[in-house]
């Protein structure tokens, strides 16, 4: 045993040869540092369970108080009349598009939506503080992102309705996940957290190429709920171990579904987190639209100047519905939903904040609202009457390269069967009419 370590120590090259470890050991200091870890020395037997000094709460970085006000102490971002003004008029068409859609989902015309209700700070906020190139992964809500970065009402209710308009996803998605390659938003997958590894792999792939390095980052958004998921850990340890420019944008918004947050973590929210992975974070108040967008700002500054991981908490409350699936008063007092439409409302507040600058008035908010309900409602008409995109694009790029024998049986299988039913039963004869081609273009 003595001869083998010995043996291994001398070939690593850090023991002096020909002295005995017994010898060495009585040598050594006191309090000295351990083999793997600058850690210091303690006598003391003490548990923690904080990773604040003072072992309180990690604070909330915020700017504006409730009534739009900047809270004492803190400094405004830079941000000009037209920055702001941009802002609050993307966190307006939210709700706008919101409400319509979730209504046009109960008239059975679209089959599932999900709102941003509640969030419209912590979206907008990130996005306008992101360049407009960096690469988004989103997890389901957060249309905003897209709207900032010039995503038209047309290509929204392409999407929603899956008609021959929908350029990102061809139909073959559900409503919501939104994917576009050039406004740099990765489609959306259902399954939780799938985007997050994704996110630290795409940043990766940014710091190798020499065109982007060093001047994008991918920005990951979630839920509290999905940081429960390994796939979270997994991205945090990626950004962290094979460092790469990834801004981990946490939603926690209160609720997974019925779940709520506190139930998904014992500790102190996900930016008690952070350190764990030598990851640099801040909790940042996300119904605050000055705080997120200094915040997220400042996280993307240190993600691409240092090349690796920045997790941002952004601290909200999901007003709406979970989605068209949910009835959230199941398992949340209506009460609750209600004060926290008042208190801290992210568009309010930020609206008071415009107002006190004489950067906005009721005549502004009036004519802008007026404006986007006709121009949502125009696209929402025009959608209707689109058709699907062709049959046959359900084939296509299914699989890069070249098509597989089993893609080319299945077209035609389908060929097949609308030879024999396509112009005579009724089921298929209606349905058919629904795409553009009307199935021709597969005969
Ligand atoms: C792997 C996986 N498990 C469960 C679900 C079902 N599911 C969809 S959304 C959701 C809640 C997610 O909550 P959170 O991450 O906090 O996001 P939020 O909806 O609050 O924005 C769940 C459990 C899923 N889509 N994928
Ligand atoms: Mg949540």
């Amino acid at each position: 045993m003595f001869r083998t370590l010995r043996l291994s120590a001398t070939v690593l090259g850090n023991v002096p040869r020909c002295r005995s470890l017994a010898t060495a050991s009585s040598q050594l200091p006191l309090h000295g540092h351990l083999p793997t870890s600058q850690s210091p020395i303690t006598p003391k037997l003490q548990f923690f369970n904080s990773v604040t000094e003072d072992g309180k709460q990690i604070p909330t970085y915020r700017v504006l108080d409730g009534s739009g006000k900047v809270i004492e102490g803190a400094e405004l971002p830079e941000l000009d009349q037209d920055l702001a003004r941009r802002m609050y008029q993307n966190m307006l068409k939210l709700p706008i598009i919101d409400n319509l859609l979730y209504n046009v989902q109960r008239q059975g015309k679209i089959s599932f939506y999900m709102t941003a209700h509640g969030e419209e700070a912590t979206l907008i906020g990130s996005a306008a503080a992101l360049a407009l190139d960096d690469e988004v992964l989103g997890q389901y809500r957060e249309m905003g992102v897209l709207l900032w970065r010039g995503f038209t009402y047309d290509s929204v209710m392409a999407q929603c309705f899956g008609n021959h308009e929908d350029a990102g996803t061809k139909g073959r998605q559900m409503p919501v996940h939104f994917g576009s390659k050039e406004h740099h938003f990765h489609p959306i997958s259902s399954p939780l957290a799938t985007q997050i590894p994704q996110a630290a792999g795409v940043a990766f792939a940014l710091k190798r190429d020499p065109a982007r390095r060093g001047r994008n980052c991918a920005a990951v958004y979630f839920g509290e709920g999905a940081a429960s998921e390994g796939d979270f850990h997994a991205g945090m340890q990626l950004a962290s171990t094979i460092p790469s420019p990834t801004l981990f944008i946490a939603r926690n918004n209160g609720f997974a579904i019925s779940t709520p947050a506190s139930e998904q973590y014992h500790g102190d929210g996900l930016a008690a987190r952070g350190p764990g992975y030598g990851v640099q974070t801040i909790r940042v108040d996300g119904n605050d639209v000055l705080a997120v967008l200094a915040a997220v700002r400042e996280g993307r500054r240190l993600c691409i100047e240092e090349g690796r991981g920045v997790l941002v908490e952004a601290m909200t409350y999901r007003v709406g519905h979970h989605s068209t699936s949910d009835d959230s008063f199941a398992y949340r007092p209506r009460q609750e939903v209600e004060d926290r439409k008042r208190i801290d409302n992210p568009i309010s507040r930020f609206r008071l904040f415009l107002e006190s600058q004489g950067w906005w008035n009721a005549e502004d908010e009036e004519s802008f609202k007026d404006q986007v309900k006709k121009d949502v409602m125009k696209s929402f008409k025009r959608a209707e009457t689109l058709q699907r995109p062709e049959l046959n694009e359900m084939f296509e790029d299914v699989y890069a390269g070249e098509e597989p024998w089993n893609i080319k049986e299945q077209r035609e299988e389908l060929k097949t069967l609308l030879k024999k039913y396509g112009g005579s039963w009724e089921p298929w004869k209606s349905e058919l009419k629904k795409y553009k081609g009307e199935g021709k273009e597969l005969l």
